[in-house]
């Protein structure tokens, strides 16, 4: 575009661009191809990293894997993307997710146009010029008429404040910022914190490596098997021959996965029926127990109540020591109601001589010292402490940003007591800002790079609709907000999710709002909203 390389009138930019892209993960990625390689405008991309792949290049902790079928956990837009890469696994490690990344990146010319090691630290929009100037923590300062925030849900790493944290002589670790050069735990006496997805996940693999492990824990979580296995030349072919299928199948499916629900409630189902429905939904492995069940689990509290007591009996099934089973079983929060993780042996590492248990709602962490951590009822010694204490989500790295729209108001003070926005992807008062999967989006509840499609595609069209038009500027009514910011509360208290404490509620950071983020109506009636609202001339937004 003619405006790239001019600096802008009258701020301290150097450089204009139509868009600034903030992130460099799957949303980042497309979303630049998207403008740059289909639109035709300028772009920069800032990303915090040392490289692209956000999520990715992050977690490298041992045992990182996509939780997702590999062949639909990746970009569908191109289809010789589609059929040129080659998945080894049902579920791909963090190495081969990240590999795929950089293998796009390459295979579109992305890197020329995303600048690595620079952290986005303000946005502020100009009424005058109606722009925002973009600052880094590099000392860049530029202008642009969008911003993309690609920022991630799960991107802004939580180390919680226990007393004594600094004071902790051995090697300090959280599996959102894994050394590149990964970690020899032979020989180490290793405690672990936080036995989330990927809590359970790292805590598999350093059990058969450290020689010794504790487990610190929390909230028990029902877990259920991964099953993963590795995918042949014949399986392969299966998927690319049938993509086209697969791909409209997930598009329009409720969480972007390719599960199919059963189709009838929980009291419709005869006992020996619905054992064998959640027996065989164990035995495939993955997410069908939860998102592809009878489908009053997660809306009635008695059908829930069956579903819970199946999953608990398989966890006392695992565990030989009924003290150790009856600690990893849930019994505070119903099944699915926050994140099931997904396991690969973790129930039977507590079977090993090497790994311990601690029950740190019963015996909270007290303080960590010099050596190790102190609970209520004794001291352990570490070599290695490892924090899987997972992330301020989906708001977390918003807030980290000064973005102030109109009257220079910053958005973290109008999301005080909770984020609003119009479908998630933009607020009201901070216009040309999109943000792609973030807070009030189907987002952490899908498939993510199915979601980040339908973003990156609706944010282009209505850009797209802008150009077309001369439209200058764009943001959302402060009427079709407040709708839904409400409907989305609505859909979710409709639920037992908001009754548990998650991170879906904000509960897993001491003083944030309690207010469901993410979006439960489903990602296909959600695209269907979205693509109803730009048939109707973007319903609810104003241009100017
Ligand atoms: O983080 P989490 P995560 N003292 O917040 C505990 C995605 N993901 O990184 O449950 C003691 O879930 C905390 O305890 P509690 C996925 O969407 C995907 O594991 O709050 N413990 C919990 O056990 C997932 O949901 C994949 O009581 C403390 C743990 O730390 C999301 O990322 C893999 C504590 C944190 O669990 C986040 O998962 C991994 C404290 N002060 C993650 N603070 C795949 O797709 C926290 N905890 C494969």
């Amino acid at each position: 575009s003619a405006q790239q390389n001019h600096p802008q009138a009258g701020t301290d930019a150097t450089e204009s661009f139509d868009a600034v892209v903030v992130g460099a993960g799957f949303a980042g990625l497309y979303a630049l191809h998207k403008l740059r390689d289909e639109m035709g405008l300028s772009a920069r991309v800032y990303e915090a990293g040392g490289g692209i792949g956000g999520t990715w290049y992050w977690n490298r902790y041992p045992g990182a894997r996509s939780d997702t079928s590999s062949w639909i956990y990746c970009y569908s837009f191109d289809e010789e993307l589609l059929q040129e890469w080659q998945w080894s696994e049902r579920y791909p490690q963090q190495q081969e997710v990240l590999n795929y990344l950089e293998h796009v990146a390459e295979r579109f010319d992305l890197n020329r146009d995303i600048q690595l090691q620079t952290r986005v630290t303000s946005a502020i929009f100009d009424e005058e010029t109606e722009r925002w100037e973009v600052r880094t923590d590099t000392g860049d300062v530029v202008s642009a008429r969008f911003v993309i925030a690609a920022l991630g849900a799960l991107s802004a790493a939580n180390l919680p404040d226990v007393p004594g944290l600094e004071s902790f002589a051995g090697d300090r670790y959280h599996t959102a910022e894994w050394p590149h050069e990964g970690v020899d735990f032979t020989g180490k006496k290793v405690g672990l914190i936080g036995t989330g997805a990927t809590g359970i996940q790292v805590a598999t693999e350093i059990a058969e490596e450290a020689e010794h492990l504790t487990v610190f824990q929390r909230t028990p979580n029902y877990a259920v098997p991964l099953g993963n296995h590795p995918l042949d030349a014949e399986l392969r072919r299966e998927y690319k021959e049938n993509y086209d299928e697969i791909w409209e199948q997930v598009r329009h499916n409720f969480s972007g996965h390719d599960y199919e629900p059963i189709g009838k409630t929980l009291q419709e189902a005869a006992p020996e029926e619905r054992e064998r429905a959640f027996q065989e939904r164990y035995d495939r492995g993955g997410f069908g127990l939860w998102l592809a069940n009878y489908d009053d689990l997660l809306e009635n509290r008695e059908a829930n109540a069956v579903v819970s007591e199946w999953v608990r009996e398989r966890i006392r099934e695992r565990v030989r020591d009924p003290e150790t089973a009856e600690k990893l079983t849930p019994s505070d929060h119903a099944f699915g109601t926050k994140r099931v993780p997904l396991e690969n042996g973790y129930y039977e590492i507590f079977n090993r001589d090497n790994v311990g248990l601690v029950d740190v709602k019963k015996t909270p962490i007290e303080e960590i010292t010099a050596t190790g951590v102190r609970t209520q009822d004794g001291e352990y010694e570490f070599d290695a402490l490892v924090f899987a204490t997972g992330f301020d989500a989906m708001t977390g790295p918003y807030n980290k940003i000064d973005i102030r729209g109109r009257g220079g108001r910053l958005l973290r003070d109008k999301w005080a007591e909770g984020p609003r926005t119009y479908l998630g992807i933009m607020s009201a008062g901070f216009p040309n800002m999109f943000a792609i999967t973030g807070p009030q989006s189907p987002s952490v509840l899908t498939n993510m790079p199915v979601a980040i499609e339908q973003h990156v595609e609706w944010i282009s069209g209505i850009v797209r609709h802008m150009l077309d038009n001369g439209l200058d500027v764009v943001e959302p009514t402060l009427d079709a907000e407040d709708e839904w910011v409400d409907h989305s509360q609505e859909v979710a208290h409709a639920t037992l999710l908001p009754e548990s404490a998650t991170w879906y509620m904000g509960a897993n950071i001491p003083g944030k709002p309690q207010v469901f983020l993410p979006y439960l109506g489903g990602l296909g009636p959600y695209r269907e909203k979205c693509d109803e609202v730009a048939k109707n001339a973007y319903e609810g937004f104003a241009f100017a």
